[in-house]
């Protein structure tokens, strides 16, 4: 009977998920919240989006994303290696879908990301001759930008650039354009995208020596005289492991530097970093019960800092296609995200909602 009833819960969510919205707003109580309703007076809910949500090839997550997010990031269509795979060419059409997708579902772009070490086109991974690696990185910087300038809501300009001690990455960018470069990708994506919000982004810059190294980058932008308008700490975390103190004091700094803060790729990860693949066909109750806690924990810290705070974006929709299936260890079973493999809410989606009810 058990298994009965289990068999039949993708198919009754699914159905929840298809049926009218304003039926679902009006019972109270009824159906599944939304994540985006719950947290509107807060900050924006997003998601990253990969190129199967773009072309809208995956239809019951479509209907999920359209009730449960207002922002949207695209987890690689606008990298460089995607978007200018050659010096002269260039592949929109999959960011114009995603920036036409969210201008009708009033989903705001945060344009991901400009100038990163990885994912570059093949063509500049071995490039040696400085002189054209500054010609790269400003007609890259210049084309894209402007052209989604006023319909993206923001760029991650510079994403990625600091290592754990807070030096700067040794990048090609660093090894041929020196530590001005990350100044100077700011500077053109301010000119190109005037009406576009400006933001670094990184992983693990709340922990304090990258954190400081953050800060650093940020004083010398704005010593410049040079737009920056946020920082976004990308929030990929280990359950048992979220430095919950480390996360609220480098709130604390950023918003001090006079600029929004956000967490712009957040997932927790349930599966120890090296095992095989412990959990292969489900999560046992007691880890689906501490990765509620732990977000719930995560979203009542967010909330004392709703001023800060301007998106939460979760790097990824449900559980099947999250990059960490893949990643430190290729092939393995993970579950660090709201939704289940079959769209369907988990334990930790609904703790984000009671958090959010305050
Ligand atoms: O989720 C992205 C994955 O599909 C790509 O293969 C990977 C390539 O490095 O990038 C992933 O997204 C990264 C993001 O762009 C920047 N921060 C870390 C994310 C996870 O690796």
């Amino acid at each position: 009977m058990k298994v009965q009833i289990r068999a039949y819960v993708p198919l009754i969510t699914t159905i929840l998920l298809f049926s009218d919205c304003s039926t679902i707003k009006n019972t109270a109580g009824g159906g599944v919240p939304s994540l985006k309703e719950t947290y509107k007076n807060d900050f924006l809910i997003g998601a990253a989006l990969g190129a199967r949500y773009i072309q809208r090839s995956d239809l019951r997550a479509d209907s999920l994303i359209k009730r449960q997010f207002n922002a949207a990031t695209p987890e690689n269509v606008m990298k460089a290696g995607i978007i200018h795979p050659g010096w002269n060419t260039y592949r929109f059409e999959l960011a114009d879908q995603l920036v036409e997708y969210g201008r009708q579902n009033n989903i705001r772009i945060n344009a991901h990301t400009l100038i990163w070490h990885n994912q570059l086109p093949g063509f500049l991974r071995n490039m040696e001759d400085a002189d054209s690696v500054r010609a790269f990185f400003e007609s890259h910087i210049s084309t894209v930008a402007s052209r989604y300038d006023g319909k993206v809501y923001s760029w991650d300009v510079v994403n990625e650039a600091l290592n754990e001690d807070g030096t700067l990455r040794n990048s090609i960018f660093l090894q041929k354009l020196g530590p001005a470069y990350v100044t100077e990708a700011f500077r053109l994506a301010g000119k190109a995208a005037p009406h576009t919000e400006l933001y670094y982004n990184d992983y693990g810059i709340e922990n304090p020596r990258k954190r400081a190294g953050a800060v650093a980058l940020v004083k010398k932008i704005q010593a410049a005289g040079i737009r920056i308008d946020g920082i976004g700490i990308q929030g990929h975390w280990q359950l048992g492991k979220v430095p919950y103190k480390n996360i609220e004091e480098s709130i604390r700094v950023f918003s001090g530097l006079g600029i929004r803060v956000m967490i712009t790729e957040l997932d927790l990860s349930v599966l120890p970093e090296h095992a095989a693949d412990p959990y292969p066909h489900g999560l046992p109750d007691s880890v689906q019960n501490n990765l509620a806690r732990e977000y719930e924990t995560l979203f009542r810290l967010f909330l004392q800092y709703r001023k800060q705070i301007s998106r939460v974006t979760f790097w990824g929709v449900e559980d099947g296609h999250s990059w960490l299936n893949d990643w430190p260890v290729k092939g393995r079973t993970n579950y660090p995200l709201l939704f289940d493999r079959n769209d369907v809410p988990k334990k930790a989606f609904y703790s984000v909602i009671d958090a959010g009810k305050k």
